[in-house]
């Protein structure tokens, strides 16, 4: 499939979307949006790709959404059909793909950006990456998942403190409130996230997959639930090769070559 507002890249088993409009920042307009929501879904039914990058061309990771596009359409456009047709389904997409998505944080995530930026499983950055919860700068609440995902990462207050004074949190802080993994200087983060990415991609992917559905699971879950879950899960990683390889090399003394299986 060609795409026109993002690149797809394979390096191995990692596939790299990058936002590509440079020029608004990687503002989303709709067809980035579908676009990206069409190159998730597609790494997701790839069995050759086990680990999925996000990042953004140029100076920024994304501004959100293009504010442009909006002010053209005005009267035209319901923002909660935007919404639930748009950056709901971008958002579910990496979500519920069942393998590492890693954010390579380059620059600023705003809005939107913030948002799909907060969904990604882990987040790399670099020192010039910042996030802005700018909803509030323009009288809208915070979409795009961000009202569900930053209070779990953050905590209720700096979330809403995020969220009201729409303050741009750098790296640094980023860091320090646990909204990001690791802060890389600018020039080295495509290495630390290739790094990243390829020690990602050869670990057992259904596990991987599934830790994701686990702890997502049991973030809304009572503790018996969490723990019926982890048996449902552990049913299936313990019938997988993976599993089998694992006990295998541990018993060898040897690294596990895992299949992604
Ligand atoms: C942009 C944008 C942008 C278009 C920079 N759009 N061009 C969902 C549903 C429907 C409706 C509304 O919203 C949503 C969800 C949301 O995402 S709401 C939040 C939308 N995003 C924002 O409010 C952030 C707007 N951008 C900014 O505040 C700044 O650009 C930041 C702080 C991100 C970066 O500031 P600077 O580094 O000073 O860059 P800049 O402002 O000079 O921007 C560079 C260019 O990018 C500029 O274009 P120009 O032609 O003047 O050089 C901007 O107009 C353009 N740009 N964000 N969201």
């Amino acid at each position: 499939m060609s795409y026109e507002t993002i690149l797809y890249e394979q390096d191995q088993a990692v596939a790299t979307i990058t936002f590509n409009r440079p020029e608004s920042l990687n503002a989303f307009n709709d067809q980035m949006i579908a676009e990206t929501t069409a190159a998730l879904k597609a790494a997701g039914r790839d069995d050759a790709v086990r680990c999925v990058v996000l990042t953004g061309s140029g100076r920024a990771f994304s501004a959100g959404q293009d504010l442009k596009d909006v002010r053209s359409r005005e009267g035209q456009f319901s923002i909660g059909d935007h919404l639930r047709h748009g950056f709901n389904k971008l958002v579910k997409a990496i979500i519920s793909l069942e393998k590492p998505v890693l954010g390579a944080i380059n620059g600023v995530a705003a809005g939107a950006g913030c948002g799909i930026a907060l969904a990604t499983d882990m987040r790399i950055a670099s020192h010039t990456a910042s996030f802005i919860l700018a909803f509030g700068r323009i009288g809208l609440v915070p979409d795009s998942g961000a009202s569900w995902t930053l209070p779990r990462l953050v905590g209720y207050a700096r979330a809403y403190e995020m969220a009201v004074t729409g303050e741009k949190i750098t790296a640094e802080k980023a860091l320090d409130w646990g909204l990001i993994n690791q802060i890389v200087p600018s020039e080295q983060l495509p290495e630390v996230v290739s790094a990243w990415a390829l020690s990602l991609a050869s670990g057992p992917t259904l596990a991987f997959g599934l830790t994701k559905r686990a702890m997502y699971k049991g973030s809304t879950s009572s503790l018996d639930g969490a723990l019926a879950y982890e048996a449902y899960l552990q049913e299936i990683t313990g019938r997988s090769d993976d599993f089998k390889e694992g006990v295998l090399a541990f018993v060898e003394k040897r690294e596990a070559r895992f299949k992604g299986r």
